[in-house]
């Protein structure tokens, strides 16, 4: 029988009847999206007993570390060095930011035509329902666009936050900006976990967090397979769960995926039948539980095969330089590391274009959903781009604008249905 967990999440303040409510609506909604589907690697097991576990086991995990002196500290963006706070003995844990339930609560304050990933996790903050959120020593926070930047002064009102300065540019003064920020950060992160940087710690983190990111790489290129031996659900899951699961067990458990995974593409054994259509998605992030397009996609006769967003290759693209001999040559391996994430936060980010084209070469794709949430108007102006690619490259896309309600999902369904129709004509 699963443990009994209130009395933690009394302990951490949350608002128990705010709680209750949205872990009954995920909990059916998981069960039918993800439980229910033919043909699951075993391996996802693990995965399936993570997200049961999501508000009990792993968040006593974190206390224990806490109650032992370690430091937990959330975060909401791939710009944030997971490295040095896994060197200091520290945990990253991404934080909610992907439920509609927690956005009207963060309207009471916000205004409504601001990007949900913003509201929904400002909304957990104010609601107290999210355990992660509560369980934070501090939260990390970056100037990436002005929704995020403004909400986290807001934020630093009820809850100890720390801002990181990410440049707009790519150019020299952009990365001497970051290699200050990244310094600033380091000395803010040993304060809080009462520990120091050194060439040890940083260099068996850095070998950590690239083991952990070679093992998303590893389940994410077996989809390149044709049929693909895992759902593209299955592989945003576990790209989700990435973001807070204890590193080395979580990249164990991603390499078993694999595993299985190679032995199905040796065997021609997949999730779908050989021939499926396959799309590619590339926009904003699609932070837990956002599985919305996914499961149209894969509803709609078609299989997702490639995600060009944090929750996907821009995590996993590269690895940190594991060769630097000193502290310093770590560091400067990190900024460029950061420097080179291709985030619409960038002028000009023209370089996401050359990813989306690998991406979508090597994955095997036949279409592009290009996917932004509501309001982001970085990721919705280079739309424009992404577009201009697709026609000039003869690649079918569909643009699509939308949020996390299910207000929208009989509209997404027929607009990806006519992409799935032309890219199997
Ligand atoms: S590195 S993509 S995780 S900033 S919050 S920009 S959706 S309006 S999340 Fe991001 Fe870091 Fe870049 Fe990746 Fe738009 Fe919403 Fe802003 Fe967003």
């Amino acid at each position: 029988m699963a443990e009994d967990w209130t009395q933690m999440w009394k302990e951490l303040g949350l608002e128990l009847g705010n709680h209750d409510k949205l872990m009954a609506a995920l909990g059916p909604l998981y069960l039918e999206w993800f439980a229910d589907q033919p043909n699951r690697p075993e391996a996802m097991r693990y995965f399936d007993f993570v997200i049961s576990e999501v508000h009990g086991l792993r968040i006593k995990e974190l206390l224990d570390h806490k109650e032992k002196g370690g430091a937990v500290v959330g975060t909401f963006c791939l710009f944030v060095p997971e490295e040095v706070v896994v060197a200091l003995d520290g945990v990253a844990v991404g934080l909610c930011a992907g439920a509609d339930f927690s956005v009207p609560i963060a309207e009471a304050e916000l205004p409504r035509n601001l990007c949900p990933l913003i509201k929904s996790f400002y909304g957990f903050k104010l609601g107290k329902i999210c355990p992660y959120f509560e369980s934070a020593d501090v939260v990390v926070g970056e100037t990436t666009c002005d929704g995020k930047k403004k909400v986290y002064e807001h934020l630093g009102k009820i809850h100890p936050v720390y801002v990181m300065e990410v440049p707009n540019k790519k150019g020299p003064a952009g990365r001497e900006l970051w290699r200050t920020e990244l310094e600033n950060f380091i000395a803010a992160m040993e304060e809080i976990t009462g520990n120091r940087l050194t060439e040890d710690n940083l260099r068996a983190a850095v070998k950590k967090v690239n083991d952990k990111r070679r093992a998303i790489r590893r389940v994410h290129e077996l989809r390149w397979n044709d049929p693909a031996p895992i759902s593209g659900k299955d592989a945003l899951l576990i790209m989700q769960i990435s973001f807070y699961d204890d590193v080395e067990r979580f990249t164990r458990k991603a390499d078993e995926v694999a595993d299985e995974l190679e032995k199905r593409v040796a065997a021609g054994e997949g999730v779908f039948p050989a021939g499926t259509p396959r799309l590619m998605v590339s926009g904003t992030p699609m932070a837990i539980p956002n599985w919305k397009i996914h499961h149209v996609v894969e509803t709609s006769g078609a299989a997702v095969v490639a995600e060009e967003m944090c929750t996907g290759f821009r995590y996993f693209k590269n690895t940190v330089n594991e060769d630097a001999k000193t502290l310093d040559e770590m560091k400067e391996a990190l900024v460029d590391h950061y420097m080179d994430i291709n985030c619409a936060c960038f002028t000009p980010n023209e370089a996401r274009l050359d990813d989306i084209e690998y991406l979508y070469k090597s994955s095997g794709a036949q279409g592009i959903i290009h996917a932004t949430l509501s309001f982001c108007t970085p990721y919705l102006v280079e739309q424009g781009s992404v577009k201009k690619f697709a026609a000039e490259h003869d690649v079918p896309l569909v643009a699509v604008e939308t949020d996390y309600s299910e207000g929208d999902v009989g509209q997404l369904k027929t607009r990806v249905e006519a992409l799935v129709e032309q890219v199997s004509s």
